[in-house]
């Protein structure tokens, strides 16, 4: 074979991969070419022109980068956020807004409904709300929420297994889980000596004038269905008019229907006995050791409420600056010492001084997520509507 052909083939089998660089300057010199032309050569492989094709790449087998997070530009000179009452610590919206500049307002609410029916007019200039589990997924529905930007929410890694990725946000895309709790019976043990256990409690005639019920569609419904063994999710119609039989029964010993400012009632004396969810019961607690709180024997509802932002809020950065500021562990630990209630935040907790702990598999047995209702939430609302009016 020539010089000529054997160098073109030689310089072939470079370009097509073939041979290694190596490979290539051995036998180039081998067969004479000068320097110089081996370097013309190697620089055409290198810059790939006429370079050897690559053989094909395998099928990508990670999913597609997601898109990069939006930049919320600075942090807005106002927050507006929307809350159940007694939710928060005393100073934690005032170092917020030493800390960032930022002057917050914070308007409360006493039920999930009376919260959705104001973000569901669309103007009402909320940025963050607090809506239980199941009112999370009737928010989703009704596209009432923003995505979160997780790049500003670092502290988002505190959240303990227990609250991460919940049924209702599977992918932490919308909440900040916030307060966890249970809604039992709260009593004054030195007016009522023999502890109660039962809803029953609310069906004593002896007691009347003296006890009230949850202002709360779920809450109220929700126990006289545990009471007969129900779910508390029941759309069930004969379920539902055992328990509108049980609440109108109950009725008449009722005082009031109240959800959270009852504390003040059970501290004072008037009211002996009343549903109320167990942190509140705390906060009364505190004042008069003589209120304690159970869990009724038939079983009662758990719930963990979280933070969300309103579809087309105003103050996104504020708002994400407010929420990776409560997962502070310092700064959930003051708030979850001051409502009485658990903390989603397994730092917080790690970080309260009496901290509420998560709930056992035994007690879960007992215990039962208040889920969205559905289609079935009109069959509820009229029975609310019933039993409030009856
Ligand atoms: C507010 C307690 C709200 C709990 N004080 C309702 N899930």
């Amino acid at each position: 074979m020539s010089f000529e052909k054997e160098a073109i083939q030689l310089i072939e089998a470079v370009r097509r991969g073939e041979i290694d660089r190596r490979a290539f300057l051995r036998n180039a010199l081998g067969l004479g070419m000068s320097l110089g032309t081996i370097g013309l050569v190697l620089e055409a492989c290198s810059t790939g022109e006429e370079a050897p094709k690559a053989p094909p790449a395998a099928p990508p087998t990670e999913p597609a980068a997601p898109p990069p997070e939006p930049d919320l530009g600075p942090v807005e000179a106002e927050l507006h956020i929307y809350m159940w009452s007694d939710y928060i610590a005393d100073d934690t919206v005032a170092n917020f807004e030493k800390e960032f500049n930022c002057k917050v307002t914070l308007d409360t609410y006493e039920s999930n409904e009376e919260m959705i029916a104001k973000v569901q007019t669309g103007a009402s200039g909320y940025d963050l709300v607090c809506p239980s589990g199941y009112a999370v997924t009737v928010m989703k529905n009704l596209d009432l929420m923003e995505k979160l930007v997780k790049k500003y929410l670092p502290n988002y890694a505190n959240i303990a297994p227990t609250f991460d990725k919940t049924v209702f946000d599977p992918e932490n895309a919308f909440t900040v889980p916030w307060q966890w709790g249970t809604t039992g019976i709260a009593y004054r043990k030195d007016k009522i000596t023999t502890p109660p256990d039962s809803w029953a409690l609310f069906h004593d005639a002896a007691l009347k004038g003296k006890v009230t019920m949850m202002d709360d569609m779920r809450d109220n419904i929700g126990a006289w269905l545990k009471f007969r063994g129900k779910s508390l999710n029941s759309v069930d119609a004969a379920d539902l008019a055992a328990a509108k039989a049980d609440a109108m029964l109950a009725k008449p010993n009722l005082k009031a229907y109240v959800s959270a400012p009852v504390k003040a009632q059970l501290v004072s004396g008037d009211v002996w006995a009343a549903q109320l969810w167990n942190g509140d019961t705390m906060q009364g607690k505190a004042e008069n050791p003589e209120i304690d709180f159970i869990l009724p024997k038939e079983g009662a509802a758990i719930w963990c409420d979280s933070m969300v932002m309103v579809k087309g809020l105003k103050n996104k950065r504020a708002a994400h600056e407010f929420l990776n500021y409560v997962l502070r562990p310092e700064v959930g630990a003051k708030i979850s010492d001051y409502t009485g209630y658990g903390s989603p935040n397994a730092k917080a907790t790690a970080a309260m001084a009496s901290p509420v702990p998560y709930p056992t598999d035994e007690q879960m047995k007992n215990l039962e997520y208040q889920q969205d209702l559905a289609a079935g939430t009109a069959a509820w609302d009229q029975l609310w509507t019933e039993i409030k009016s009856g």
